[in-house]
């Protein structure tokens, strides 16, 4: 079998070998190094992974590309499975109200935050908001990561922005080298046109917007952002299983900010994961643990709302429940593209080990999107997605907090990003 790229003397091979399906407890610290280790690619898969030279029956011509991976850490793509991807307008602007002590709900309940976006959203054109997600997207690649999960709802009751979001999203996955899978958010707010009349948003959800998109293939999953003020378990619940009885997988924004039991939602409807849960009990985490839910923890966002609460992730672990991590890149509450800064933050304030921590950004974060079995670890028949870091090691990269270590990422075997120096 002839290789068409291959990566050669790895000082850190970290491939993450292991069972695809989320990983948890003591598995989230087995990421299998390799040293002097060595990759071969064929077209866009992994056909080979060890230590020191190709066996025999692997060849190379004069077209095979070679990568040197002296001084250097190798790890599967990095994935972000939660992220606000496609919208219009920034809010830099609500910085002097939170500095001032406005909190994250409060400056929703007076008409910002979502809302301010939602507008700037349905003022944008779709080349607009397409121009201005690629651009987070490049900067998404630089920085490791080559798989996405992108939301809408920023179109809540204008299902045509709802619907421009999700078109984008599906049009940049088809442009650009980095993977985008959909998620349909439109329960995401309580839209200022039916404050009075939230019952009737949730009927509209259910009964024409889920549908369409199901029959349209828009989305792959459906997320319901479950909080006081917005949507209520009950409510979100009913969303849900709606989703799910259209095939959509369920995802949730849980216990963000109020404990309001979102976590035992997660958990009892079967949601594939439950993000945020800063606030969740200690029951639902455990129930989390019990019926699988992957754990999306968010530290950056946790960072920005400036409340010094951060989600229990060793005791998620110790529950048994698989973590992952994300940026939750979006324009109010964590306006970063930075994965490599939220494993630093994971670390240092949340406490996982360097280990955990990229378990949590690579094979958990695939499971947060059911997609362990092709992407998440390097090893024959997955995907090639690899980051080449520019570091001796795993804890170098956590530990050098806030820079970007990429040197080169590979994906879908293919050579689609290059670090340059240049100072001119
Ligand atoms: O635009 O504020 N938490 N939704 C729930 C968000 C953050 C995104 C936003
Ligand atoms: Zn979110």
């Amino acid at each position: 079998m002839k290789a068409d790229l291959i990566i050669k003397n790895i000082d850190n091979l970290i491939t993450l070998k292991g069972p695809n399906r989320p990983r948890v407890k003591e598995e989230m610290k087995e990421i299998n190094i390799i040293n002097n280790g060595i990759v071969a690619i064929k077209e866009d898969k992994i056909i080979y992974v060890g230590e020191g030279e190709l066996p025999n029956n692997i060849e190379t011509d004069e077209s095979t590309v070679f990568i040197d991976g002296r001084g250097k850490t190798v790890t599967p793509g990095l994935i972000d499975p939660h992220t606000h991807l496609v919208h219009g307008g920034s809010r830099e602007n609500e910085l002097a109200m939170k500095l001032n002590g406005y909190g994250y709900l409060d400056i929703l309940a007076a008409g910002g935050g979502i809302h301010s976006t939602v507008k700037a959203t349905k003022e944008a054109s779709f080349e607009e908001l397409y121009e201005k997600a690629k651009k987070s997207l490049d900067i998404m690649l630089g920085f490791g990561v080559t798989t996405v999960e992108a939301k809408s709802g920023y179109g809540l009751d204008d299902f045509e922005t709802e619907i421009k979001q999700m078109e984008v999203a599906k049009k940049l996955n088809e442009d650009h080298p980095v993977d985008i899978v959909s998620t349909f958010m439109g329960a995401h707010a309580i839209p200022s046109t039916y404050k009075e009349n939230p019952r009737g948003f949730i009927d509209l959800i259910i009964e024409k917007m889920i549908p369409y998109v199901k029959e349209k293939n828009l989305a792959k999953y459906i997320d319901v952002f479950c909080e006081k003020g917005v949507f209520s378990v009950e409510e979100s619940r009913e969303i849900l299983k709606a989703g799910q009885k259209y095939g959509l997988l369920a995802k949730v924004h849980a216990d963000e900010i109020e404990p309001l039991g979102g976590a035992e939602l997660a958990a009892e409807v079967g949601c594939i994961s439950a993000e945020h849960l800063v606030a969740a009990s200690d029951k639902g985490i455990k129930k989390m643990g019990e019926e699988g839910v992957v754990a999306v923890l968010l530290p950056a966002t946790s960072f920005n709302l400036q409340t010094g609460k951060f989600a229990k992730a060793r005791k998620m672990i110790e529950e048994g429940v698989a973590v992952a991590l994300s940026t939750d890149y979006n324009p109010g509450s964590s306006p970063t593209e930075n994965m490599q800064l939220v494993m630093s933050f994971a670390s240092l304030i949340m406490k996982l080990t360097p280990e955990e921590v990229i378990t949590a950004a690579t094979i958990n974060a695939a499971a947060a999107l059911k997609l362990e079995e092709e992407i998440g670890s390097i090893e024959i028949g997955k995907k090639a997605d690899i980051v080449i870091f520019d570091a001796p090691n795993l804890n170098y990269i956590i530990y050098h907090f806030g820079i970007n270590h990429t040197d080169k990422v590979v994906k879908n075997g293919k050579l689609v990003y290059k670090k340059s120096n240049k100072i001119i």
